[in-house]
């Protein structure tokens, strides 16, 4: 039994179309409805609409991702029991519409981060990258965030001043851009203001706290996905420590089995993002995906290479830090005792040939996760035939 093979599609403004999906071996998509403000309601006949889109370029819709949870629900703010309703809706849509797999994550204000997203690599393709110091600048001299400082020790700090000493006005605008860059999806970035207001609002949220919100959420969701017959399947943290001071709880082993325990039901389960746990020394990837093998249900395949210090880039899908091999085969027994296809996406890819140019949702071009995706899929035909 093999994966089913998917890319992430943006919905009608995606530069890279459904045909080029479908050109890359790909039988499902993964999308969302990315037009309807987080905490709305997903209305069947929005979701038709999509599902239709997809279905005539000849592919099905796998995987929601994400139906996004606000942050009202995480911190539990003013409208967060109204956003629990409709979520609920949501998922009744959703089902009715014959999904299955809702993704979502529980990262508070901004979903991934990146301080580089066309980092260059010595061949001139671009990759999507994570350094400290940069990070550490924009937090404390850029942003300006109250408190900042208490986050860093003073050799970080001194680092951090000299490192802007170094920059141009015109990279010192770059990385402040590239930090607030806004949901996946959106075209919009943050404003200063508008980060700074929303993490005013966490004042007082520790992790303890933001996971029982998290419990409490999948407490009043999950019966729901399991009546009408979804998995919810929770993305992990990325990059998988603290930022700007907020709370991380879905970052390491344990985080996943508090998770998995917290509400038990085959409806909650895990999007295993082998790049997001994998960026992470103390994270076992192939040990996580043996432990966690009954409650994945959907697979985010991408690499990371870690460097000094918490700084990582994207590295090709079979480099990095995590051995490819060795995950694709514990999928490939999980999903025979299971008796399941899991879906899987390369996630993430760089950008080369002729991505270089055009304009893309960063890390998100169509030849370099094709790229990826065809590594995959070798190793994957490899290793099915070796164990048959
Ligand atoms: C990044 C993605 C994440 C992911 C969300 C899921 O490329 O893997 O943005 O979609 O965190 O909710």
């Amino acid at each position: 039994m093999k994966m089913h093979q998917t890319m992430r599609w943006f919905g009608p403004h995606d530069t890279v179309k459904l045909s080029d999906i479908r050109q890359a071996g790909c039988a499902g998509v993964v999308t969302a409805l990315h037009h309807i403000p987080v905490g709305d309601v997903w209305t069947v006949e929005e979701i038709e609409k999509r599902k239709k889109d997809i279905e005539d370029a000849g592919m099905t819709w796998t995987v929601v991702e994400s139906l996004p949870v606000s942050d009202d629900i995480k911190r539990q703010g003013d409208n967060w029991l109204q956003h629990i309703e409709n979520y609920k809706v949501s998922l009744r849509n959703a089902a009715a519409c014959g999904l299955k797999v809702i993704t979502y994550n529980f990262m508070p204000v901004l979903d991934w981060l990146r301080t580089d997203i066309d980092y260059q690599l010595p061949d001139g393709s671009r990759a999507l990258y994570f350094k400290q110091v940069d990070f550490a600048v924009f937090d404390l001299f850029l942003l300006q965030r109250p408190g900042a400082e208490n986050d860093y020790d003073d050799a970080a700090i001194k680092k951090a001043g000299d490192r802007i000493k170094s920059m141009t006005a015109a990279e010192k605008e770059k990385l402040f851009r590239n930090c607030l860059l806004g949901l996946p999806g959106s075209d919009e970035a943050f404003t200063a203001a508008q980060v700074l207001t929303e993490l005013k609002k966490y004042e007082g949220i520790d992790e303890a706290r933001l996971k029982e919100n998290l419990f409490h959420f999948l407490q009043q969701v999950v019966p729901v996905a399991e009546e009408c017959g979804l998995v919810m399947a929770i993305h992990p943290d990325d990059p998988p420590y603290a930022v700007l001071g907020l709370p991380r709880i879905m970052s390491t082993e344990k985080d996943a089995a508090d998770l998995i325990n917290s509400v038990p039901s085959s409806a909650n389960g895990l999007c295993f993002c082998t790049g997001s746990f994998g960026a992470r020394d103390d994270n076992n990837i192939p040990a996580m995906l043996k432990r966690f093998a009954d409650s994945i249900y959907f697979l985010h395949l991408r690499n990371t290479k870690r460097e000094h210090g918490g700084n990582f880039y994207e590295a090709s899908h079979l480099e990095g830090d995590t051995d490819m091999y060795e995950i694709i085969r514990e999928i490939t027994e999980l999903q025979k005792r299971r008796n399941i296809s899991l879906p899987m996406r390369p996630d993430h890819g760089h950008q080369m040939l002729d991505d270089l140019g055009k304009k893309t949702y960063p890390g998100y071009s169509a030849i370099g996760r094709l790229k990826g995706l065809a590594e995959l899929r070798g190793v994957e035909y490899a290793v099915v035939k070796g164990m048959s």
